[in-house]
């Protein structure tokens, strides 16, 4: 299983699913039936088992699966389960649907591998009698996708939102726009999409959201328990915004649509109110779009600003967040202003900004670049991917503690780990997949799994395992020579 459980006792039985098993829920509302259907909907096609999903007031025959909400067991918290399987029934019960949909993701590893595949497989489906009491180390556990070097499309986010929620994963972060292309319609500046989505890196034809499609994402996403979170990069990162609208940018120049991958060359005019109209206009279209708490303001890399304009504009921006009614999320470098109160500080590159934030009262998430970035490359053979920050082999990916990075940034300084893929080198889904997995898997388990839990070559035997798991779902894995494949 991957992340590993924080506790499995076996007791050597088996439990058959069997073309009589269904799967009960303890009472009609709407999550429970859904989380439910969507186990039935993942074991069917390859099982052919027919599994239905029925409500119940009492515990069911022998030979079901149970679904229940106790909502009282407080050390699984809220995302916790606990899945106790005899060889008369499979009982998962969470305090809350999150720790279910949680637990249903447990329940399919723990079946062959077949059981991933969409046509009907032999089986049979059997699964190992036992208790298994689960709940994560951190509360953030997330990946980014960089939609706007390249654009990806709605069912390419789709399919990486179940990748992720195999694994337990909550959060996807969404790099909406940088110097290539500006990827979500806003409605007041139709411009920045009508103009700024045109192309991206290399000079492909890009693309964006619409508003409709966007909030068909996040609905997806939330029907799997994973909070997207949007982000608009400012005060750098901003040519295709500028090239859109001319009056908003501030490096001087004249802003074309750009299709190379040099960073750190644009710039928000940050001293003329008609940016902050613009970003005002943004900001509430996009916390409209979002149920999540969190928008992510960007604020790296921004070299062509000046630092003592940097500073105020990040300030006033953090409050225009606030006064939409949501948190901000930004790269490290936003300690080099205030950081505000409940602003999240994204640890990238400099410890030395992150360990600012801190002394601020911030949080910190942590992606550093040289140990978490889905686009490095794993060696120097790799086909795609960067290695400025490091090159990244799995294992490397794997073996590192979040709290044990930086000294002065603590378990209790961090609310999780994110692995963004920047997507310069990718622009097809089998690309961006071969960056991704399988890191992604190790991300995940060190984002859920208790660090004692945690070593290499254990992980390297299950990630093995996860070979033919990965196959039969399709996902186009880098096949490391550090693991032996089964
Ligand atoms: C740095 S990470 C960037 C991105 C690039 C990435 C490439 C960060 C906050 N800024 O603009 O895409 O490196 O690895």
């Amino acid at each position: 299983m991957i992340p590993k459980p924080v506790s499995v006792v076996a007791t050597g039985g088996k439990f058959d699913l069997t073309d009589q098993t269904d799967i009960y829920i303890q009472d009609e509302s709407a999550e429970l039936k859904q989380i439910g259907q969507y186990l039935a909907d993942k074991l069917n096609p390859s099982t052919g088992l027919g599994l239905e999903v029925k409500p119940t007031t009492d515990a069911p025959a022998p030979g079901n699966i149970y679904l229940s909400l106790s909502g009282s067991d407080s050390e699984l918290g809220d995302e916790g389960y606990q899945l106790t399987i005899t060889d008369k029934l499979i009982s998962l019960s969470a305090n809350k649907p999150a720790g279910l949909f949680h637990g249903i993701q447990t329940i399919r590893q723990l079946l062959p591998a077949q059981v991933e595949m969409t046509s009907k497989q032999k089986g049979p489906w059997e699964i190992a009698t036992g208790t298994i009491r689960d709940y994560p180390t951190y509360g953030y556990r997330g990946s980014m996708l960089d939609v706007a070097r390249h654009f990806f499309g709605v069912d390419d986010l789709k399919n990486l939102i179940d990748q992720m929620a195999y694994y337990k994963m909550n959060v996807m972060h969404l790099h909406l726009s940088d110097d290539q292309g500006w990827r979500i319609e806003i409605k007041s500046w139709p411009n920045l999409t009508a103009h700024g989505g045109k192309t991206e890196v290399g000079g492909g034809e890009g693309g964006f959201y619409t508003q409709e499609q966007y909030s068909d994402i996040v609905k997806y996403a939330q029907d799997r328990f994973i909070t997207i979170i949007p982000e608009i990069d400012m005060p750098g990162h901003t040519n295709a915004a500028s090239a859109s609208y001319p009056e908003l940018n501030g490096n001087g120049k004249t802003a074309d649509l750009y299709t190379g991958t040099e960073v750190g060359f644009s710039t928000l005019a940050t001293k003329k109110e008609v940016t902050y109209k613009f970003i005002d206009d943004v900001i509430r279209e996009l916390a409209a779009l979002t149920p999540g708490e969190y928008l992510h303001i960007g604020g790296d890399e921004s070299h062509a600003t000046k630092i003592e304009d940097y500073i105020p504009f990040m300030n006033r921006v953090q409050d225009m967040v606030v006064a939409h009614g949501k948190k901000v999320l930004a790269w490290d470098e936003i300690a080099l202003a205030t950081v505000k109160p409940n602003t999240v500080v994204q640890y990238w590159a400099k410890a030395e900004n992150a360990i600012k934030g801190v002394a601020q009262g911030a949080k910190v998430l942590m992606s550093p670049a040289k140990n978490a970035y889905l686009d490095m490359q794993y060696d120097s053979t790799s086909t795609y991917g960067l290695h400025w920050a490091a090159y990244i082999e799995v294992d490397k990916g794997y073996n590192w503690d979040p709290a044990n990075l930086v000294p002065e940034i603590k378990k209790e300084n961090i609310t999780g780990i994110e692995a963004p893929l920047w997507s310069e080198t990718v622009g097809e889904r089998k690309e961006a997949e071969y960056l991704i997995f399988p890191r992604l898997l190790g991300y995940a388990e060190i984002g859920w799994t208790p660090a004692e839990l945690r070593n290499w070559d254990d992980y390297k035997i299950r990630l093995a395992n996860h070979g033919e798991r990965m196959k039969a779902m399709n996902i186009n894995f880098y096949p490391s020579k550090l693991v032996q494949w089964d």
